[in-house]
């Protein structure tokens, strides 16, 4: 607990307050009522206010622990929710996306009319390849239109899907589809990302090699260059999809599966969280439209994340298309060609709400705020910031530098099992603190629980607990209801575990303090230990490995990683190298280890077990914990001493 004590330590020395402003106050879409609104009456009325029913619910909710189930007796479609509503509604000609890919001269307007067309051809063309309601589909591609266009269409015909991030590897790829038992595959040739392309076709053969469910490889043209093509089994999408006549949207119960996101735990295997159909668009589109303050005929939302990533699903397309939203979506990097990149295209359609991780913050803090400078961002009136503790520094820089000193910062905490943020400020009612995430969405039950379920008083830290059921929650996951229990529900009874650590101060502000388990967050990505190191021991050369994470003051971490040989072997710096590209492959570039240390030895508890701690200590270049329960208490030393020597290699 030594790195949380130390953190709680920085935090708490953070004074500095932000009160609303007057202006944003009275026409904030939250008031201050909305504190005192009773749990059930609240998630009824959003219920009926943000999502529209073929028929409507007749039970807000069921409890039987660990599962929950909303909405129910209701009917009801997300696709037709996210496009149709708005069309019949007359907002057909509203845009939903203006997208800009990342060759700079490539811009499209997708109205929600446009995107309702795209989504009824695709939505043809899967079900004369057999898609129905319930068949899975895989969604392997990048941040084009097209990428909501095919969720839409599997959401339009009841057909669950899995979206796999563009960065992972052939073999991540294949591990979503094995388990999901996907019988379709929706990618595209390549990628655009820093002026080069990436191979997603070719990727995705591999993958689909291994995966005897798919059936179907669907392949949209992005970048035009040649790919091959299996005969029989791929198909481009402009001959998939040329069905224009309607499609009509499966009406589904609530508790449908809407679809999978894997997601790294502690073991190598990734979890399949299962998010459902009604609970989870009502609780996106609350979100959404209180957090966000969306006025859907003057905003221009933002949200920069990635769609292949929980924020991307709920912030990107379920909740703002939801909720009528005019949204940016982008295809490229923050720093290409420029380091302006963002800033251009926040000036270019008037951007008033920008979304983004402490990461990019971090990026562009360290570029300077000279890129900023040169782009007018007045339009700005409401700044986000997800997926890691926001350092207190990049949170004055983002509102100084971006925000013009005028926009309420919303740190938003949740998680892919979540589905919907849980604890952020309301703007226009919260005062802020930089570094806290301040207080539970209304109806909304967190707490900070000490070791033996105790609620821990103000300013103590301890676990972060969701006491109550929310609607947008996992309802478990996907083929593995013991793991279910076991990590969410088992350290506390009826008590859902968030695995962070956190604090609550005298104000009841929330302050989030990270994970409490081994799981390691590089650049807003959740990468778990045992991933990498399974992707090391792949190689034929490595016989064990350990990895752990350290500072880094661009991606929040970096992976330090810790290897032995076969054969007792010494390490190189090809080897290392070899390594390092090896991890890439396997499962991502973003699970590259920035450091290797070759070592004889990993320490070990007298059972066994990897002491991972300790490796943090280590690549933190800090006094070692607690050694008394290590098997060998020298193999430390030796490591410490071989870490300082790949330290010097490096400086
Ligand atoms: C949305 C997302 C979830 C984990 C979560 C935390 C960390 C996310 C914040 C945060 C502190 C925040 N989904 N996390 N947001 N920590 N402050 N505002 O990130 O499933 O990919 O990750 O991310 O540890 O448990 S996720």
């Amino acid at each position: 607990m030594e790195t949380t004590a130390q953190d709680i330590d920085t935090l708490f020395l953070e004074e500095r307050r932000f009160e609303p402003s007057g202006d944003f106050a009275a026409r904030a879409n939250a008031q201050p009522e909305i504190y005192d609104r009773d749990f059930e009456e609240f998630w009824e009325s959003e219920g009926r206010e943000r999502v529209a029913w073929f028929e409507p619910f007749t039970k807000l909710y069921e409890w039987d622990p660990p599962y929950a189930k909303w909405y129910l007796g209701g009917k009801l479609n997300v696709a037709w929710n996210c496009l149709d509503k708005h069309v019949e509604a007359g907002r057909g000609s509203t845009v939903a996306y203006y997208w800009e890919g990342e060759p700079e001269d490539e811009r499209r307007e997708v109205t929600y009319a446009d995107l309702l067309t795209e989504v009824t051809k695709l939505a043809n063309g899967l079900k004369a390849l057999g898609v129905g309601k319930g068949t899975p589909v895989g969604i392997y591609m990048g941040m084009v239109p097209e990428t909501p266009v095919a969720m839409l269409a599997c959401a339009r015909l009841g057909a669950p899907h899995t979206v796999v991030f563009g960065g992972f590897s052939a073999d991540s790829l294949a591990g979503r589809l094995q388990d999901m038992e996907c019988e379709v595959l929706i990618t595209q040739d390549e990628a655009w990302r820093r002026g080069t392309t990436v191979p997603l076709k070719k990727t995705a053969d591999e993958a689909v090699a291994e995966s005897p469910s798919v059936r179907h490889v669907i392949v949209l043209r992005r970048t035009g260059n040649v790919v091959p093509m299996e005969d029989g089994r791929d198909q481009w999408w402009h001959d998939v999809a040329t069905d224009e006549s309607e499609c009509p949207a499966e009406p589904m119960d609530p508790e449908d599966l809407l679809y999978l996101l894997y997601t790294s735990g502690t073991t190598a295997k990734p979890k399949g969280i299962a998010h459902t159909t009604a609970g989870y668009l009502v609780g996106v589109a609350a979100t959404h439209h209180y957090i966000f303050d969306l006025k859907r005929d003057e905003d221009v939302y933002w949200c920069a994340a990635d769609v292949g990533w929980v924020t991307g699903h709920s912030y990107i397309v379920y909740g703002p298309l939801c909720n009528g939203a005019t949204s940016v979506l982008y295809e490229g990097t923050p720093d290409y060609p420029d380091r302006d990149r963002w800033w251009a295209i926040a000036e270019r359609y008037g951007v008033t709400i920008l979304y983004t991780a402490p990461t990019a913050i971090r990026s562009h803090m360290k570029w300077g705020p000279e890129h900023a400078e040169k782009h007018d961002l007045s339009k700005l009136r409401l700044l986000g910031s997800v997926g890691e503790p926001i350092n207190p520094e990049a949170w004055i820089w983002y509102h100084d530098h971006i925000g013009g000193s005028r926009c309420p910062i919303v740190d938003t905490w949740w998680q892919t099992e979540t589905g919907m943020i849980m604890i952020t400020p309301l703007p226009g009612i919260t005062t802020t603190k930089p570094g806290s995430a301040t207080k539970p969405f209304p109806g909304v039950d967190a707490a900070v629980f000490n070791d033996a379920g105790e609620e821990v008083g103000p300013g103590g830290g301890g676990y972060l607990v969701l006491r109550r059921p929310w609607p947008a929650m996992l309802r478990g996951l996907y083929k593995e209801h013991d793991r279910y229990v076991e990590t969410y529900w088992s350290k506390y009874p009826n008590v859902y575990f968030a695995g962070d650590g956190a604090r609550v101060d005298e104000d009841g502000d929330f302050w989030l303090l990270g994970r409490v388990d081994d799981v390691m967050n590089v650049a807003g990505h959740r990468i778990s230990t045992i991933e990498v190191e399974s992707a090391l021991v792949d190689h034929q050369e490595v016989a064990e490995a350990a990895v752990a994470a350290r500072n880094d003051a661009t991606t929040g971490q970096a992976i330090v990683a810790f290897v032995t040989l076969k054969g007792g072997a010494e390490g190189s710096v090809t080897k290392l190298e070899e390594l390092r590209n090896h991890v890439a492959r396997k499962i991502g570039p973003i699970a590259k280890p920035a450091n290797i240390v070759f070592t004889p030895e990993l320490p070990k508890t007298r059972s066994g077990k990897i002491m991972r701690r300790l490796l943090r200590d280590v690549a933190e270049n800090r006094p070692l914990g607690d050694t008394t329960t290590l098997a060998d208490p020298t193999v430390v030393d030796e490591i410490r001493s071989r870490g300082a020597e790949e330290q010097s290699k490096e400086d």
